[in-house]
C-alpha cells in the first residue's frame, strides 16, 4: 500500500511524504521527497550571502571538458593573484589532476571530486569552502566539471557566470546548447591561437553568442599566447570594484 501526502513547510514550500507498507518484513519504508533544484536554490542563496558577508566575489566558470578552464586559471593566478587575493575551487569526477594544476603558495586550492555527478551544486560548494582558508580572499573561482548542459540549471551561489566557448569546439555550439549561454554574465572564446590553424570562423561564434546571450559581456582570450588576457583581468577588477 502506498500513501502520499503533500505537506507546506514553514516557508510555504511543498515537499511529498510516500509511506509504503508494511511489508512482509513488517517494515514500514518512508520515502521523503523534496524538489532537487528548490533545495539547491536555497543552499545558493545561503552561499551568495556568505560570499558577500566575507566580501568575496564568486566566479562559476563553466565550459565543455577542456575548453581551458583550469588553463585560464593557472594565467590568472599566476599573473592577476599575487595584486587580488584568490582561491579555487575545481569540481571533477574524480583525481585531484587540476588542483595540483592549479596549487599555488599564494592562492588556496580544494578539488572537489563528484563521483558520478556532471555538476557541482551549491551543497558541495559550501563544503569546499569550508575546507578552504578563505582569509583575506577577493574573488573565489569555481571551476565546475566540464560539462556545457547540466551545470547551467544549478546556481552555485555566484556572482558570475562565465561560460567559456574554446576554438576548438566549433562556432554552433551556442545554438546547440542555448541554456548555459542565456544563463552567463560573460563568455570567454578561448584558445585564440587556434583559431587559425583550425578554420575556426571566429566572427561566426561571435555572432552566435550575440544572439543566444545577447546580456553576456564578451572577451576573447588565449591562456597559450597570453592575447586577451589583459580584458580578462580588466574585467576582474571592474567587478570586484563594482562590488558584484
Ligand atoms: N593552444 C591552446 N591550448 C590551450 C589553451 N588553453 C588550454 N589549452 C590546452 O587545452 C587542454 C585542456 O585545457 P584545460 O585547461 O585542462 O581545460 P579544462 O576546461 O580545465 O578541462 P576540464 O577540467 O577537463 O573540463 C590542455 O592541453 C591545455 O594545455 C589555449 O589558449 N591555447
Ligand atoms: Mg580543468
Amino acid at each position: 500500500m502506498l500513501v502520499t501526502t503533500d505537506y507546506k513547510d514553514e516557508a510555504g514550500d511543498g515537499f511529498t511524504v510516500i509511506a509504503s507498507g508494511p511489508a512482509p518484513s513488517g517494515r514500514t519504508t518512508v520515502e521523503l521527497r523534496l524538489p532537487l533544484l528548490d533545495l539547491n536554490d536555497r543552499q545558493a542563496a545561503l552561499n551568495r550571502a556568505h560570499f558577500r558577508a566575507q566580501g568575496i566575489t564568486a566566479f562559476n566558470l563553466v565550459s565543455s571538458p577542456g575548453s581551458g578552464k583550469t588553463a585560464l586559471l593557472e594565467r590568472t593566478l599566476d599573473e592577476f593573484a599575487h595584486a587580488v587575493k584568490c582561491a579555487v575551487l575545481v569540481g571533477d569526477l574524480e583525481t585531484d589532476c587540476d588542483a595540483r594544476r592549479l596549487r599555488r603558495p599564494h592562492a588556496p586550492v580544494a578539488q572537489i571530486t563528484t563521483g558520478s555527478s556532471c555538476h557541482l551544486d551549491a551543497a558541495m560548494v559550501a563544503g569546499g569552502a569550508n575546507a578552504l582558508d578563505l582569509e583575506g580572499v577577493r574573488l573565489l573561482f569555481v571551476e565546475n566539471v566540464g560539462n556545457l548542459v547540466c551545470p547551467a540549471a544549478f546556481d552555485l551561489g555566484e556572482a558570475v557566470r562565465v561560460v567559456l566557448l574554446s576554438a576548438a569546439e566549433g562556432e554552433d555550439k551556442p545554438l546547440k546548447y542555448p541554456p548555459i549561454f542565456k544563463s552567463a554574465q560573460v563568455v570567454v572564446v578561448t584558445k585564440l591561437d587556434l583559431v587559425e590553424p583550425l578554420g575556426f570562423d571566429l566572427a561566426t561564434a561571435l555572432d552566435n553568442i550575440r544572439r543566444i546571450a545577447p546580456q553576456a559581456k564578451i572577451l576573447t582570450v588565449s591562456s597559450r599566447s597570453g592575447a586577451g588576457l589583459s580584458d580578462w583581468y580588466a574585467f576582474l577588477r571592474t567587478t570586484l570594484e563594482a562590488g558584484a
